[in-house]
């Protein structure tokens, strides 16, 4: 019988940290090809990349059909989309722009079947339960939800410990890109305020409960975000790989 559990979050729980390449391409094969890399977790950006829903769901078959796992990041924190998103079989969730613990809570709703939330039913037809062939996929699939919250705005600051709290919200990502524009330093990774700041909202997290994920800086290594008790580091991007790549054989250099 169909059914499916939720590796990333298994992986997550027993301790692992995790990695993922982002996927901005919207290429079905170049994230296939990502998983034989050995990148067994993609991220889909739906914000900034150029995938939507209809393409998703051919990234989400070629990861898959490597062996590997996606999480997705939804363009906003809209009930609409993260039903569509979730009745294609997602399972993990980066939402972005996180500012308030009444934010977060909507969030985890949109993404609920009752009691707990609000999140449509059609589990009889839809491809997270392979079609119906997983009669069981409604009972579980609130369980089996990884929901990320992206922190990267200076209204989120002050509401951390709350965001982390709020029932179902499992891990806090920081965006340092937006969190430096919403500082009015946009693109001042190296700024020593942005630095602060994000070292801020690092222990912040680390004292939410909520685990700590994020983009680095390019002053850090991952290893070092994972000695700082960071569970998810997404750093590397296909259209980024593959254009640094390019550029090394180009004809003309
Ligand atoms: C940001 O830096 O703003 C992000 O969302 C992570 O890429
Ligand atoms: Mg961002």
């Amino acid at each position: 019988m169909f059914t499916k559990e939720n590796r990333i979050k298994r992986q997550l729980l027993t301790g692992a940290n995790i990695e993922a390449m982002w996927c901005q391409s919207a290429s079905p094969t170049i994230v296939e090809a990502a998983v034989y890399a050995g990148w067994p977790i993609v991220l889909i950006d739906n914000e900034h990349g150029f995938a939507g829903l209809e393409t998703t769901i051919h990234l989400v078959r070629a990861v898959e059909s490597a062996g590997g796992s996606v999480i997705v990041r939804v363009p906003w924190n809209d009930p609409v989309y993260l039903k569509q998103i979730l009745d294609i079989g997602v399972q993990s969730l980066m939402i972005p722009m996180i500012g308030t613990a009444r934010e977060a809570a909507a969030a985890v709703a949109a993404c609920s079947y009752p009691p707990r939330g609000w999140r449509g039913y059609a589990a009889g037809v839809v491809r997270a339960s392979g079609y119906g062939a997983d009669p069981g996929y409604g009972r579980r699939a609130n369980d089996e939800l990884l929901i990320i919250a992206q922190i990267e705005e200076v209204r989120a600051l002050d509401n951390i410990s709350e965001i982390g709290a709020v029932d179902g919200i499992d891990m806090l990502f920081i965006g340092p890109n937006d969190l430096s524009g919403s500082m009015g330093r946009l693109e001042g990774l190296d700024d020593p305020e942005v630095i602060t700041a994000v070292a801020e909202v690092e222990k912040k997290i680390s004292a939410s409960g909520a685990m700590l994920g994020g983009f680095p800086l390019p002053s850090t290594t991952n290893e070092e975000l994972f000695g700082k008790g960071y569970r998810f580091v997404a750093r590397h991007c296909d259209v980024w790989l593959f254009r640094t790549a390019a550029a090394k054989v180009a004809p003309s250099k």
